[in-house]
């Protein structure tokens, strides 16, 4: 029997309160505890605590914590303990301080004792809602700590790269979201840049063919949303056509960055100076929005770029709900561009809209039925 407990950070504890009633521990459900008390404690004490529970002879039992110092860790009612009766009770350290507990059977020990839950890298065991997910870890919007997310992304856009991201993720409250590689091309493709023969001949001493056929710099392709980094990787000339999904907070405002190498190393120098020493693989790409909906799945276009002259492309998503609301009044599948009265509404809503919930509001399509007719108003008068 193996054991281990984490006591999550303050804002954990806020992002996870709900989950945290359904919380199921081996076959008893997790007794919550007197809030205000572990908030005090967790502002003394802060950090994450572990233990490892050993077995000896005639049933006697060792209590240890393995996350820093090596101090028994006592059930809330006795100092003396029966494993038999006591996976239900609160548990406390040495200094009084409340922890959460997992347990899970175990015949390999050695390996899951190296396993943590909230410790920044995703744990599959520990990826389900009795573990919160792993603390959080295998989700980018959860994820704390400068772990997360390295290396995580295997075989990505259908096994064609390597890169940092969260594959594993499936906390509700995420979306997925499709990002397709429609095209590559070198950032001197004559359809990208066009100019005189001459002028490569006189000033670099070299033919445009030549110049043109230089191979390309592999680019750096990530996204971030809410300011977290969801997925980073390199683009090369093998990822054309391919796709790759991911599963981001629902509603969550992204950027999507492509630069020659990543942004903290090259601070802000251009990726598409051409003139630069090398070309560099030039991206078009298709960002989708994927609604699921009675077991169907419905491709919604967020935007479909190409990144010649620009690095950055802003875009906040539409929280599910819309979808579910407005579904029987506009057409989905064209929801995203902000152009005409009915998308100028949703976008205004969007923006308006700080508590997704508020889709949930029982005047929503009013609200959203008035805002589309302001909207077609403004454009008559500018008629
Ligand atoms: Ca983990």
């Amino acid at each position: 029997m193996v054991a281990s407990s984490k006591k999550n950070s303050k804002e954990e504890e806020e992002a996870t309160r709900a989950e945290e009633e359904k919380l199921i521990v081996g076959k008893e459900e997790i007794k919550r505890k007197d809030e205000e008390k572990e908030e005090e404690e967790e502002e003394a004490n802060g950090a994450d605590e572990e233990m490892v529970v050993e077995k000896y002879p005639e049933d006697s039992y060792s209590f240890l914590s393995i996350h820093g110092p090596r101090e028994p860790l006592f059930s809330a009612e006795t100092d003396t303990f029966d494993i038999s009766s006591s996976f239900d009770e609160s548990w406390v350290s040495s200094s009084g301080s409340p922890l959460e507990m997992y347990f899970f059977e175990s015949e390999h020990k050695e390996y899951y004792c190296k396993l943590k839950v909230g410790d920044g890298v995703c744990d599959d065991i520990f990826n389900k809602i009795e573990y919160q997910y792993d603390g959080g870890d295998c989700c980018s919007d959860t994820c704390a700590g400068s772990s997360c997310g390295i290396g995580g992304l295997k075989n990505a856009f259908y096994g064609y790269v390597s890169g940092d991201g969260f594959p594993d993720c499936q906390r509700p409250g995420t979306v997925p979201i499709s990002i397709k590689l429609n095209n590559i091309t070198s950032s001197r493709d004559p359809e990208l840049l066009v100019f005189s023969d001459d002028w490569l001949v006189e000033f670099m001493g070299i033919a445009e063919d030549e110049w043109r056929a230089e191979s390309p710099d592999n680019l750096h392709f990530s996204l971030d949303c809410d300011g977290k980094n969801v997925f980073a990787v390199y683009v090369e000339k093998e990822m054309a056509g391919q796709r790759e999904t991911m599963r981001v907070r629902d509603g969550a405002n992204c950027t999507l960055v492509t630069r020659r190498i990543p942004e903290e190393i090259i601070g802000t120098q251009s990726t598409f100076d051409v003139f630069d020493k090398y070309p560099i693989w030039s991206i078009d790409y298709t960002i989708t929005n994927l609604y699921i909906k009675s077991n169907r799945e419905m491709e919604i276009e967020i935007s479909s770029e190409h990144n010649k002259g620009k690095e950055r492309e802003n875009f906040k998503l539409i929280p599910t709900c819309y979808f579910d609301k407005l579904q029987d009044h506009t057409n989905l599948s064209s929801i995203y561009p902000a152009v005409g009265p009915s998308n100028e509404a949703i976008d205004w809503l969007v923006d308006n809209d700080e508590q997704n919930s508020e889709c949930e509001d029982e005047n929503f399509i009013e609200r959203y039925a008035l805002a589309s007719m302001f909207f077609a108003m403004n454009l008559s008068e500018e008629l």
